[in-house]
């Protein structure tokens, strides 16, 4: 596989990603593997008995697995993967929550040279479709459950789909005909170790992401993304063997994957699975009861813990909370608040680190790592290696950064960083333009102080980031279009105090339809299903006409300042 642009960084970033690389446990000349370097190489190793996972469930019950314990599910899960056929570089997918079948399939189908994508479990039958037709999903590992509910129906619109692994859930439905049962498949399958078929420029990982148009992204990652999950957890949260670290993102976003499974576990801590959703009294507690030593959370949950400390009962719980054993908290996915950051100190014992960095940049660029004085409100700086700047596109198009401090201006990184996506799956074009003259260019808008901090000033396109998850405005309209009242629908996001921001659909109607509460409630009901929750529209505006462009596209900026009006 080819990198776009291959390596224009300069010769102090190549070299300091050379070191990064030789702190990895595989020779240099030889295969890179991300699984190996995740579990087999600690499970080899002095700390082969520490916990890799702490599996905490809705009970409250602690299940842990060791390093060792890790290597050989892995490797019985490689197997089999192996037996069903598949080969390198075909996909499997899952759609779990944070449960020991998801770090199995994931570390254990990297091991096997396969590509791993992980599914949010909030999506509905549309998205998921529309996902695992183009990541040509092979084997999808979910619960019987999201299975019968949301996936059986369109199984036969998935040519690739070859194998359903069922977990055996709560109701114990057993696995539904056409599948094969996880844990049985497990138990059956040849635990002896693997060796991983794959180098550094082979595909590792897919994760979805989404633009302003069109369908979602598919961005592609190797197996050299291991040296900056590697790199960051060392030095932006400074893991080692024995941390407890909790990073509360879902597996089905890029955060979830790296930060949840993979680059805690290079540097041997023991990463905290936590299978329930958000409650701000149980993760207080949980932060407590399980000695959380590094942190890594977004700024809508910690809007909602400030939320419940501001109120008594919140107080009461907070001022017996002994945090003790946390040494850094770090946060992700949105702009994070200067309240926020300093609550934390005074709140939580330790400021926020703000973190920035995107599905296709595999990693954190830029940070306010431990020992750097935290300007709050500022994302921080970029990672050594990494080259960020702020910057123009000229008309002859030639990237030049700004010049003058606090200018805002395109955030863009020099190209040629080991977790740089390698593609968007089937779309070159648009994976090229995400690039020119040796940048990738972020789409975010921000501005560099004198002192070299980065600030976030916003998007420079119409996605949508509501409480940490990138939204795609074109995939909510399309949920909506078919409806047989609607005749056009934009959506944009609105500004929220808590998620920063909510989905909103502006609908125009078709003649002889009344935008009455009965249609708001169609409507919403429509996107619910085929969406799933977390990405519908949670409001309907109807309007009489769309703010357009000459060429008839939808001005969804326009939008925005139409939903603030009455
Ligand atoms: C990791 C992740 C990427 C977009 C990114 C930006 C926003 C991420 C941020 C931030 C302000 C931060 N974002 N970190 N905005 N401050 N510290 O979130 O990946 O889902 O691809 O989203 O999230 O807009 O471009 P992804």
């Amino acid at each position: 596989m080819e990198t776009f642009g291959e390596l224009p960084a300069d010769a102090a970033s190549r070299d300091y990603w050379a070191a990064q690389r030789r702190r990895l446990a595989s020779p240099p000349d030889g295969g890179l593997n991300i699984a190996f370097e995740a579990v087999d190489r600690h499970a080899d190793g002095p700390d082969g008995d520490r916990p890799a996972l702490r599996c905490i469930d809705g009970r409250g019950m602690v299940e842990e697995i060791s390093f060792r314990q890790l290597a050989v599910l892995t490797n019985r899960f490689a197997r089999l993967l192996q037996r069903l056929g598949l080969r390198p570089g075909d996909a499997v997918f899952t759609l779990l929550g944070r449960e020991p079948a998801l770090y199995i399939t994931a570390l254990g189908a990297l091991k096997a040279g396969a590509v791993f994508c992980p599914l949010f479990s909030a999506y509905g039958p549309d998205p998921l479709r529309t996902r695992m037709a183009k990541g040509r999903c092979k084997v999808l590992v979910t619960s019987a459950r999201q299975w019968t509910r949301k996936v059986a129906a369109f199984r036969n619109a998935l040519p690739d789909l070859e194998h359903v692994l069922v977990v055996d859930d709560p109701w114990g439905q057993g696995a539904p005909g056409g599948t094969l049962d996880f844990g049985r498949a497990i138990e059956d399958a040849d635990p002896r170790p693997v060796v991983p078929p794959t180098t550094k420029d082979d595909p590792a990982l897919l994760f979805f992401t989404s633009g302003t148009t069109g369908a979602p992204k598919g961005a592609l990652h190797a197996h050299e993304a291991v040296v900056v999950h590697h790199a960051t957890a060392r030095g932006v949260f400074g893991l080692a063997p024995g941390d407890i670290f909790w990073c509360t993102a879902d597996p089905g976003w890029v955060t979830g994957t790296v930060y949840g499974i993979l680059a805690p576990l290079t540097a041997g801590a023991t990463v905290i699975a936590d299978r329930e959703e958000f409650d701000a009294v149980r993760w207080y507690r949980l932060l407590q009861e399980q000695s959380v030593a590094v942190w890594y959370t977004a700024p809508t949950a910690i809007r909602m813990l400030m939320r419940l400390d501001a109120t008594a009962e919140g107080r009461a719980l907070t001022d017996t909370l002994d945090l003790s054993a946390l040494r850094l908290a770090a946060s992700v996915g949105e702009p994070l608040n200067p309240q926020a950051v300093l609550w934390g100190k005074e709140r939580l014992g330790k400021p926020f680190h703000d973190t920035w960095w995107q599905t296709e940049t595999g990693g954190i660029m830029i940070a306010n790592v431990p020992g750097v004085d935290i300007r709050p409100g500022s994302m921080g700086k970029p990672l050594p290696g990494v080259q960020a700047d702020v910057v123009d596109r000229r008309p002859d198009g030639r990237i030049v950064p700004v010049s003058a401090p606090d200018t805002t201006g395109i955030l863009a990184l020099r190209t040629g960083w080991p977790s740089q996506f390698r593609s968007y799956i089937d779309e070159d074009d648009r994976y090229r333009s995400s690039f020119a003259d040796g940048w990738y260019l972020s789409g975010d808008l921000a501005r560099k102080d004198a002192d070299g901090y980065f600030w976030f000033v916003g998007r420079a396109d119409d996605v949508i980031k509501s409480a940490g998850h990138l939204i795609g405005p074109f995939e909510v309209e399309s949920a909506l279009m078919d409806h047989p009242a609607v005749a056009e629908v934009g959506v944009a996001g609105r500004p929220d105090a808590i998620a920063g921001e909510i989905v909103r659909a502006y609908v125009t109607l078709k003649p002889g339809f009344d935008a009455d509460e009965a249609l708001r409630r169609s409507l919403l009901a429509q996107a619910r299903q085929r969406l799933g929750a977390a990405v519908a529209p949670r409001e309907i505006v109807f309007v009489e006409n769309l703010p357009k462009t000459n060429s008839g596209k939808i001005l969804r900026r326009e939008l925005r300042a139409l939903g603030d009006g009455p």
